[in-house]
């Protein structure tokens, strides 16, 4: 269906897959420091301080399946898979322990360059995502994280670091991933704390998104100075908002929903702030610190191409009295009668894929990257040692299928597809081992017990031979 340039591949983010989290010199991140269990959804929408006690206690992906020491034995499972991408993300305070060094750490890059170097052994083509959910501890503590403008000056020297390393190998990277998830998570996202007692919950958010995609168009100039063959890519949690009704005031709300997700494509591909938020942001009183200078960078400096993740559609009702809202799933809105859902709730729609590749290429006229794309799912290991996956075998299937259609019906340039995730990982809702998406299995549970041995779900044999095609 597609041509020999496609990007086939599978997806990971480090503090899910490597483990080794205090390994060669690596400082604490704001995602170690998410417990699991009860607090972890108040901490990760930054409503409740992180307790560093309880997070140390127990938390899997400080082990995690140990990537850290597994890799070579992981990048032959790719190889052998067919795959010819491999989207995964740096940890940045395995490169700046605090963040605030002046000079990188050896080891952390050492390790980068092992990756790296094998991958493209195999010819494995790596896409790099500078920040998945990765703010270094030693950052939040003098800065506050991104509620402050130096952040910028901090990220600028670590992507500069990362680019001139890589200069030549790496050809794709992503800024951020899922930026618009800090208006529904902000710590996961942006390692941010809000007091809402003296603080404006917008106005923070907001505002560290304004120095994020500031930082993001400042690391696509550097970019194109340092390397001018590679590209950067924003990245967004897509999925359009459906209104629940033809009523128009179910209409409405969903424009706005989905206005409110685009927002940082509208100022990341279009390169301007949408009239919509200027207007918001006076109604609300919020006065966001941005300069003529920002305003400039951000014009000039738009995103190379625009990858998204895929999990679902989302529903937005005006009355959302007498129906489920339990979605599952952090971008709220409403249950959609019409669809199946996962075994934690997620809708599940193939068809909301076709849609959202349309509505964004309507949008925005860039290359797409689809980066995300999976199903959490609890496996079980028969007595012969397999994973009988057909669950997550017709998932991908049904999504696949949307996806070449989009492609070869409607036209939509579509560069590549990393499903979620190539093997399992610590989820990053949950924190935990048990909702596994990969088409490797890892013998690893919650309580962080067993061997790490690798094992291949059925799901790995269909995907190579999809793929292969
Ligand atoms: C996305 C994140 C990933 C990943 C995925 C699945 O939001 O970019 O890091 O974890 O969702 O989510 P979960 O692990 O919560 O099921």
């Amino acid at each position: 269906m597609v041509n020999n340039t496609f990007l086939w591949g599978g997806a990971s983010a480090a503090n899910q897959i490597e483990g080794a989290y205090v390994t060669d010199g690596r400082g604490l991140s704001n995602i170690d420091l998410l417990p699991h269990g009860e607090d972890r959804l108040a901490i990760a929408q930054g409503r409740m301080p992180y307790n560093q006690a309880k997070a140390d206690a127990f938390y899997p992906s400080h082990e995690s399946i140990d990537f850290y020491h597994h890799y070579e034995e992981d990048i032959a499972l790719m190889a052998e898979l067919g795959v010819n991408a491999y989207r995964f993300s740096i940890s940045w305070s395995r490169i700046f322990p605090t963040g605030l060094e002046d000079t990188p750490n050896e080891a952390g890059l050492a390790f980068y360059d092992r990756v790296i170097d094998l991958l493209l052994e195999n010819g494995i083509e790596p896409i790099v995502t500078i920040c998945h959910f990765d703010v270094p501890k030693g950052l939040m503590d003098a800065f506050e994280s991104w509620k402050n403008r130096q952040m910028i000056a901090m990220y600028e020297k670590y992507a500069v670091t990362l680019f001139e390393r890589y200069k030549g190998k790496v050809k794709y990277w992503i800024s951020f991933n899922e930026i618009n998830m800090i208006l529904h998570k902000p710590f996961t996202g942006a390692g941010l704390q809000i007091d809402e007692a003296t603080e404006n919950r917008q106005q923070v958010i907001y505002q560290a998104a304004h120095y994020e995609m500031v930082a993001s168009a400042l690391a696509t100039k550097r970019l194109r100075a340092i390397d001018p063959d590679a590209q950067l890519g924003s990245m967004l949690a897509a999925g359009d908002y459906y209104p629940y009704s033809a009523n128009p005031e179910d209409v409405l709300v969903a424009q706005r929903a989905n206005q409110e997700n685009f927002f940082f494509l509208d100022v990341q591909s279009r390169g301007a702030y949408p009239r919509w938020v200027l207007k918001d942001f006076e109604r609300q009183g919020i006065q966001i610190d941005m300069t003529e200078e920002d305003l400039a960078l951000l014009a000039e400096n738009t995103c190379d191409f625009i990858s998204f993740s895929y999990y679902a559609s989302r529903t937005s009702k005006a009355d959302t009295s007498g129906v489920d809202t339990n979605t599952g799933n952090a971008a709220g809105g409403v249950v959609n009668p019409y669809l199946k859902r996962s075994e934690w709730g997620w809708m599940i729609d193939p068809t909301g894929l076709r849609i959202v590749m349309n509505t964004i290429w309507d949008r925005y006229q860039k290359p797409l990257m689809l980066v995300e794309n999976g199903l959490g799912a609890k496996d079980t290991v028969t007595e012969d040692g397999k994973i009988h996956d057909d669950y997550r075998i017709s998932y991908l299937e049904a999504h696949l299928d949307m996806m070449k259609r989009a492609m070869e019906e409607d036209g939509i340039p579509l560069i590549g597809y990393t499903m979620w995730s190539i093997i399992d990982l610590v989820s990053s809702s949950s924190g935990e081992m048990s909702k596994r998406y990969g088409l490797i299995y890892v013998d690893r549970n919650d309580a962080g017990q067993g061997s790490l041995k690798r094992l291949k779900k059925d799901s790995f044999a269909w995907f190579k031979d999809y793929i292969s095609k």
